[in-house]
């Protein structure tokens, strides 16, 4: 089979999109496929960058006539110029806006000389986007004219048939996770000890447990919610709660954890590259999310077997087992969720089975190769190869 030449257009951030795609981009360039990512900077996970992999940035020129500098209209030509240059076959988007936007754009540019279209929708992209009028239109528009479209959960399947009014169906793709990384064996507890010596009254015994939520500090996450959850775990269990990531609501989360006098209970870690010995080591994952498509977090966690208790909400009964890899809690029941993670607590032998299953769920289910080969035999159908 012929290596293909694909462009890779998301966001290079610290968000479940940006990860995923610039990890399949590094997947299917060990498969020997020319990968040509597009964005505005390098993507955090790209920590290494094979010669048949390459990186072209956006620029984005101000002018004095601009509001706003247009990004999608400088990707758009972008898209154009690189999938001329390298003879792309393939513009992969991740996220409606801009990339599947641009990619559409880019493709009607091309005419019939135009690669194929392959669009993800994420999310937000859909649950929030896809119905505010500033945008659904585009969005609608740029999902009904690409090539093929995925969604990472049946749910997020579902909310883009009836949210956008699709003709057709959307092909379910699950997220996936590299369980090599990603994997118990990395627990390092010493590390975490660390994090604490020196700033805590009590040190960290082998007994407290160690809780952690890994996002982006939006609203939608909910970390207040998990603050407010630590506290009353913290009252019975002298707990830990490691915060890694960054965004908007860090600076009011970080504020409410010192005047709850939680600071020494709580550390921030910001974007961290590479945190799965960190995740390893961890007791539960906490994810109150008021909506999520699928919870890439959650996935990673379970991979390294950390059960996860989180709202019942989006995708997420996709990856995550009621009652067997973690617990599922109504959306904005507080005390649901400090029962959920205290009953877990207070009885190890049901933990550790459930640690168990989380691991096997990832393995089982949601490994990187069979996922990436699904996005390939997807990438030859539409080529029909
Ligand atoms: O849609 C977003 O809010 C952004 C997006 C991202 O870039 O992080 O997150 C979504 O995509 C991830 C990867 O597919 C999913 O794991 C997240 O659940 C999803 N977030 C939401 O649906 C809120």
């Amino acid at each position: 089979m012929r290596p293909l030449r694909i462009g890779i257009c998301c966001y290079p951030t610290f968000g479940g999109s940006g990860v995923i795609a610039t990890e399949m981009g590094l997947a299917l360039a060990t498969r020997g496929h020319r990968i040509h990512y597009i964005t505005t900077g390098v993507p955090r996970r790209l920590n290494h960058c094979p010669s048949n992999v390459t990186l072209h940035e956006v620029g984005v020129r101000n002018y004095p006539m601009f509001n706003q500098a247009p990004y999608s209209l400088a990707l758009a030509s972008k898209l154009v110029s690189i999938a001329q240059w390298k003879n792309l076959d393939i513009i992969h988007g991740h996220y409606a806006i801009p990339y599947a936007a641009s990619a559409i754009m880019a493709g009607e540019i091309l005419g019939d000389k135009a690669p194929k279209i392959v669009s993800t929708l994420h999310g937000t992209d859909v649950s929030i986007l896809g119905t505010d009028e500033n945008y659904r239109p585009v969005i609608r528009w740029a999902v009904e004219k690409s090539d093929a479209v995925t969604t990472p959960s049946l749910w997020l399947r579902d909310e883009a048939l009836n949210r956008l009014d699709m003709t057709e169906s959307a092909e379910v793709i699950p997220n996936f996770v590299d369980v090599n990384h990603y994997s118990p064996q990395r627990r390092d507890r010493a590390s975490i000890e660390a994090l604490f010596v020196g700033h805590e009254d009590e040190a960290l015994q082998p007994h407290h447990p160690i809780l952690i939520h890994v996002s982006n500090f939006r609203p939608v996450k909910r970390v207040e919610t998990v603050i407010d959850v630590f506290a009353k775990i913290d009252e019975e269990h002298s707990a830990r709660l490691l915060l890694v990531g960054d965004g908007p609501q860090r600076s009011q989360i970080e504020a409410k954890v010192r005047r709850l006098g939680l600071e020494h209970r709580v550390r921030f870690l910001g974007k961290l590259r590479d945190f799965a010995h960190i995740l390893s080591a961890a007791d539960l994952f906490i994810l109150p999310s008021e909506s999520e498509s699928f919870g890439l977090a959650a996935l990673e966690a379970q991979a390294c077997g950390v059960p996860v208790i989180a709202s019942d909400v989006g995708g997420l009964p996709e990856v995550i087992l009621h009652r067997a890899t973690g617990l599922l809690t109504p959306l904005g029941d507080d005390q649901a969720m400090i029962a959920a993670i205290n009953s877990l607590l207070n009885d190890t032998p049901r933990r550790e089975e459930m640690k168990r299953r989380a691991r096997e769920r990832a393995l089982e289910l949601f490994q990187l190769e069979p996922i990436i080969d699904r996005y390939e035999r997807l990438y030859r159908r539409l080529l029909a190869e």
